[in-house]
């Protein structure tokens, strides 16, 4: 065994990845990760050992979230990046070790690795098999994985200069109890949901940050079609990113386009006003490979997900910032004030083709929850006059594998009367299916990004109230999630935590769930997996 990771959906043979990532990571990369995370867990031990609050130590705050959203699966391939990480965690620790008198036993404060050779040497002691028993395993990575999209939404809401110290503080306390070797199954599992907790708070922040800083999401026709200009075709999360691009590409002469989780960027009343924002190019992340060669234009990876380039043609179209990183892509970093300088990326547009178009028309997004609890009385009374009789929310991740043609299937097999409620790259999968409306509005509602899940959730609660329904397991919702990632990971948590029952997972459940552990799932909250689409449909619709 060369690695381990099992963190994600495509993991190899529905196990573990022990000798290569299916997502390109290699192992080097696997293991300067999972050191990386040894030395948080190091940081997070002294911070609680010395109960430091949060809001004392700004800086290791904002690096620590930033290290985690490294680990997501495709957001960084780049070892020297990760390496430079952990010589930088560890001098923020050793500077919280003196200056506040840590004193503690846990290895990870003292030890250091100073080259490649001694963290290639430690990850063999530090990595996931470090804990033995498979299910006090299971529940600190699923906990782990929680934190890491947590932290993803986190970065993205600092970037917008909204922080909550309190969010901060439970990033360390988990770090803290997932190295605690006292813990039983029983308190790890509680703390599951105390992560959960945690992950409506980051997804409230975040929501509040993009949504004070750019306004509400809006219905909106989103063109997919292309223009002949040069252009720049912009991917991940990163809102803060894109409004920097929009603004350094004005009267350039180069257009914008989004790709794969960037399309929700067009719901936003703030980045209307740039002409030159074109519209979304492709589909999700993992048709990359086939749509940046069609694009002609550079890339830039703001976040997750990155697969790795066939060819250096569009390895050298593509620019990475943020927490993403891959070898041999140009990195670029904010300055002390959090600007980028994107003129690399667009001096290199100007020089390339315009994309080639690959598709023509329009889609229709921008469901998020004020706007739909804006339309409330129009839905309200759909439901009662039995035009809806059901929501679907298939919110989550999109992935390459096969058995993902469930969802298109599941979404065209659903009754005329059912409306789809997704966030996600996860709506990919039918958000181009000609399935009709209902009063006007399109039965696939996108409330737009995977972070913007909250947004499902604030819209059920809404309906909950407008039904007098106090237990929203009691509302007329299907739960049929798709996952692949870690952010998808905190989503669920975020449900387990308001109380929501009868998940579908799909398309696999998690390789990191021991059996014992996904009894408790299944027991505590009637989790399940998927079915054939003809059953699940008699399940969720029959009579
Ligand atoms: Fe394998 Fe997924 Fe880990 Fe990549 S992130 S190494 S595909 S389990
Ligand atoms: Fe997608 Fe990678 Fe998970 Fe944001 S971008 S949901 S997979």
């Amino acid at each position: 065994m060369k690695m381990f990771c099992y963190q994600c959906q495509e993991t190899a043979k529905g196990l573990a990845c022990e000798i290569a990532g299916v997502c390109g990571k290699n192992a080097e990369v696997a293991k300067t990760q999972d050191v990386l995370l040894y030395v948080l867990r190091g940081i997070a031990v002294a911070v609680q050992e010395a109960s430091i609050d949060a809001r004392d130590i700004p800086h290791v705050n904002v690096e620590t979230v930033r290290s985690l959203f490294m680990t997501i699966t495709n957001a960084n391939f780049d070892q020297e990046i990760l390496e430079k990480q952990i010589y930088l965690m560890q001098e923020l620790r050793d500077k919280l070790v003196e200056e506040y008198g840590v004193v503690n036993t846990y290895d990870s404060l003292s030890l250091a690795v100073n080259n490649r050779e001694e963290i290639q040497e430690l990850a063999n002691s530090v990595g996931v098999l470090r804990t033995t028993n498979e299910d006090v395993r299971s529940l600190r990575e699923l906990n782990t994985y929680g934190l890491k999209g947590l932290a993803a939404y986190l970065e993205h809401a600092y970037n917008l200069g909204y922080e909550d110290y309190s969010i901060y503080n439970y990033v360390y306390e988990l770090l803290a109890v997932v190295s605690d070797e006292e813990l039983s199954v029983d308190e790890l599992v509680a703390q599951t949901l105390k992560t959960g907790e945690y992950g409506v708070e980051a997804m409230a922040l975040l929501d509040r940050a993009n949504s004070s800083t750019y306004g509400n999401p809006e219905i909106t026709n989103v063109n997919i079609g292309t223009r002949n200009n040069p252009a720049i075709l912009i991917s991940g999360h990163d809102l803060r990113d894109m409004e920097m691009l929009l603004e350094q590409t004005s009267g350039t002469g180069v257009d914008v386009y989004t790709h794969g989780e960037m399309l929700p960027a067009n719901y936003y009343p703030a980045f209307k006003k740039y002409d030159h924002f074109v519209g979304n190019y492709g589909n999700s992340w993992w048709q990359q490979t086939q749509e940046f060669k069609s694009f002609n234009g550079p890339i830039l990876f703001t976040t997750n997900c990155i697969v790795p380039p066939r060819n250096d043609e569009v390895r050298d179209r593509i620019f990475t910032t943020g927490s993403a990183g891959y070898p041999g892509c140009i990195h670029i970093e904010a300055d002390a004030d959090g600007v980028k300088d994107f003129s690399a990326v667009i001096e290199m547009a100007k020089t390339l083709a315009a994309p080639a178009e690959i598709e023509h028309g329009e889609i229709t997004g921008g469901f998020a929850h004020n706007q739909v609890i804006s339309l409330a009385s129009e839905i309200i009374d759909a439901v009662e006059k039995e035009e809806i009789t059901k929501f679907v929310v298939m919110a989550g991740c999109d992935g390459r594998q096969k058995g993902r043609s469930y969802y298109t299937e599941f979404a065209e097999a659903l009754p005329e009367t059912a409306v789809i409620l997704t966030a996600g790259c996860a709506k990919y999968r039918y958000n181009k299916l000609d399935l009709g409306t209902i009063r006007g509005l399109p039965r696939v509602l996108d409330a737009g990004q995977c972070n913007d899940s909250y947004s499902l959730v604030r819209i059920a609660m809404a309906l909950g109230e407008a039904f007098g329904l106090e237990d929203l397991n009691n509302l007329p919702i299907i739960y049929n999630i798709a996952w692949y990632e870690q952010k998808a990971v905190i989503v669920l948590l975020a449900l387990l935590h308001l109380g929501i029952k009868n998940i579908h997972l799909g398309p696999t459940l998690p390789a990191f769930l021991s059996p014992n552990v996904a009894t408790v799932l299944v027991e505590q909250f009637a989790i399940a997996g998927i079915g054939s689409v003809e059953d699940d449909i008699e399940l969720f619709f029959g009579e």
